[in-house]
């Protein structure tokens, strides 16, 4: 599997499969999330509300991944993760590495072969970049998968800087 980092936009991305730092609700919110129900349009969000209605009653637990159609964007699923929000008393770095191995275990039952990631956990959810940066790029390594290519989209220098510091 190649592993690629680029600076942009996640919504601009042409991949199969891109990953949405969701919350529990699958309902939207800021950030990633935001950019993603905005620019793919309101499937997205019926899509997350049928998953609210059937095997998600109780919403997306942290760690756990689900996939929906992507809408208008130019992918052709989002794959939903919620990320840990970061805690100074408690180590919650396994959930963290779980989003990533779960997105590639739905990636892989979709049949995407690209998949695009953003640094989950490390805007609203308060994750050091450095820290959240080393944990995507090994948890990503270390997960068997059929995705031939991995790509962290980072949407300032400094995330941008810290992911690449991993390569
Ligand atoms: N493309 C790529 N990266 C982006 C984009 C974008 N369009 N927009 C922001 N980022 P966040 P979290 C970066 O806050 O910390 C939402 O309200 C951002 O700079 O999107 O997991 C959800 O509904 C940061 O580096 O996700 C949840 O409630 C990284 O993406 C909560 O935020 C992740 O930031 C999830 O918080």
């Amino acid at each position: 599997m190649r592993i690629i980092v680029v600076k942009g936009d996640i919504t601009d991305q042409r991949a199969d499969a891109i990953v949405n730092a969701a919350n529990s609700s699958l309902l939207g919110g800021g950030g990633v999330d935001g950019a993603i129900h905005r620019k793919g349009g309101s499937e997205i969000l019926e899509a997350c509300r049928r998953l609210r209605a059937s095997a998600y009653g109780r919403g997306l637990d942290a760690g756990q991944a689900v996939a929906t159609t992507a809408g208008r964007l130019p992918a052709k699923w989002v794959i939903h993760t919620v990320g840990p929000v970061h805690s100074r008393s408690e180590d919650r770095s396994k959930t963290l590495a779980s989003c990533y191995r779960e997105s590639l275990r739905v990636a892989d039952e979709l049949g995407a072969s690209t998949v695009a990631f953003p640094a989950v956990s490390a805007g609203i959810y308060g994750w050091p970049m450095d820290d959240a940066a080393r944990i995507a790029v090994e948890t990503v390594r270390a997960t068997p998968t059929k995705v031939e290519e991995v790509r962290f989209v980072l949407f300032t220098d400094e995330a941008y800087e810290h992911f690449q510091a991993q390569m």
